[in-house]
């Protein structure tokens, strides 16, 4: 296995700052990308992989403190604005296990209200735990503490700025990253337990002048596309060799569609959940909050493309974009073992109909003047709008009436798929996040175990989350 070291980056930081030379006094005038994106894409590519810097936990307990500051991201001595955490595009990757406590200090020295969502993790939703009702003011510090239990599911989850209204620019300006929790690759066959493991983020910036765009965030406009921040980087990868990769959306509005070019990715988890069933996918769509976790295995020789297809959402086109290239370390006429891949990763767990108390149905709406709407109401962070039983599981029907797609999700409790469009989906694990496709039904069914409280669910294309696509579930004893 490679286990090449992965450097901390400092090549976005270059990138920007060349973004920002190239962008001065240059305006407009191209259909194809904004002139900064393309400045910062040339000037770019190519470069080697890295990773966020890692923050891992010490005998059981990650303990640190997390600022978020609009001086933003220091670029070789230069500071471009944007809104980040600890100084990056991307927040450093907690890396923690079950059974491990995350002790995490928000330093808020922004010049607005923030949070912090912990997406994906079943945790409790109240007091300084993963609370979103709770307002961090500028200045001030708060403690999250974050008892993730013995049998958390291992896997991909993120974190990221939850501030109703502004959440949007703030998770754009840099304020999101990733969380792994352990684990994943002790549930492969024994000789992949100690694969490579990789986090793929992929996040956007739109760079106009000094600063990634706050106040004007046109999610359909050309935008820069990363990996980890960097555009387009080199990942290296022996032939045969079988990598672990975290692939995550952590972006604020748009979408992937992402293929592996000459080969099929396969899926061993989704949403920081192992899959019942693994899959071979040519292709997965990634709107933003989506995780997968899939293996690789690296090709005889040669390069092949990491890339997004061009995906059409219904009101935002993203057109096809190249993301990463693979390269091989073989040399030609490499030949190839192949290891044996896992047709499953933990047994399957479906929710079963009789299980079933209560059956509701959440439509989801936007009029012309993006406004936003689940049940025809915006959302208000004082409106009770379900209160399911602690320890029951409920069957929703989540209806999308608008013209466009939006990409559902629910705090603290993952959710099985049972249809979409009227078809039984055949479930091969469970989920935090799923696509709303206009005029089809989806039907989910979860559980709310382990937690009382309040917490939310939503639409996270955070422009729609910010203008009312939001409603608060409390769970109740
Ligand atoms: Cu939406």
């Amino acid at each position: 296995m490679g286990g090449a070291a992965r450097r901390v980056p400092t090549v976005l930081a270059a990138v920007l700052l060349l973004g920002v030379l190239a962008g001065c006094g240059d305006d407009g005038g191209e259909d194809e990308g904004n002139p900064d994106a393309a400045a910062l894409r040339a000037t770019a590519t190519g470069e080697d992989f890295a990773e966020p810097p890692r923050t891992e936990a010490v005998d059981g307990r990650l303990q640190f403190d997390l600022t978020a500051d609009d001086r933003g991201i220091t670029v070789a001595g230069t500071d471009v604005d944007g809104r980040a955490y600890a100084g990056a595009l991307l927040g450093p990757t907690l890396v923690v296990r079950p059974g491990d406590t995350i002790d995490l200090t928000l330093d808020n020295r922004l010049d607005a209200p923030t949070n912090i969502h912990f997406h994906g993790l079943h945790v409790s939703p109240v007091d300084n735990g993963d609370n979103i009702f709770l307002s961090v003011e500028p200045g001030e510090r708060f403690g999250y503490s974050l008892a993730i239990s013995d049998d958390h599911p291992p896997g991909t989850f993120w974190y990221h700025s939850h501030a109703h209204g502004i959440s949007e620019e703030q998770v754009f300006g840099g304020l999101s990253g990733v969380i792994v929790i352990e684990g994943l690759a002790d549930l492969l066959p024994a000789d992949l337990r100690d694969v490579d493991r990789v986090v793929l983020a992929l996040k956007d910036a739109q760079v106009t002048g000094d600063q990634i765009e706050a106040t004007e965030i046109d999610s359909n406009a050309p935008t820069l596309r990363t990996v980890n921040g960097l555009s387009e980087p080199v990942l290296e990868i022996a032939p045969g060799e079988v990598q672990l990769w975290h692939l995550a959306n952590i972006g604020a509005d748009i979408w992937y569609d992402v293929e592996l070019a000459g080969t099929t990715l396969t899926v061993v988890g989704e949403d920081g959940n192992p899959k019942w069933r693994v899959e071979d996918a040519e292709h997965l769509v990634l709107p933003p909050g989506k995780r997968y976790e899939v293996l690789v295995t690296g090709p005889e020789s040669g390069d092949a493309a990491f890339r997004s297809r061009r995906y059409e959402q219904g009101d935002d086109t993203y057109p096809a974009t190249d993301l990463l290239t693979l390269r091989s370390t073989g040399a030609s006429g490499t030949s190839v073992v192949a290891p044996t891949l896992p047709t499953s990763l933990i047994p399957e767990a479906t929710i079963p109909e009789d299980e079933v108390v209560e059956r509701r149905t959440f439509t989801f709406s936007e009029d012309e003047s993006n406004h936003f709407f689940v049940n025809d109401k915006e959302f208000d962070a004082d409106r009770v709008d379900v209160r399911p039983r602690l320890g029951t599981a409920e069957e929703w029907t989540l209806r999308n009436t608008s013209d466009e797609q939006h990409p559902f999700h629910i705090h603290v409790n993952d959710f099985q798929v049972v249809s979409i469009g009227g078809r039984p989906y055949d479930a091969s694990g469970v989920q935090d996040t799923v696509p709303l496709l206009p005029d089809q039904d989806v039907v989910i069914r979860t559980r709310f175990t382990d937690f009382p409280g309040k917490f939310v669910f939503h639409c996270h294309i955070l422009n729609h989350e910010d203008n009312g696509m939001m409603a608060v579930v409390e769970v109740v004893e």
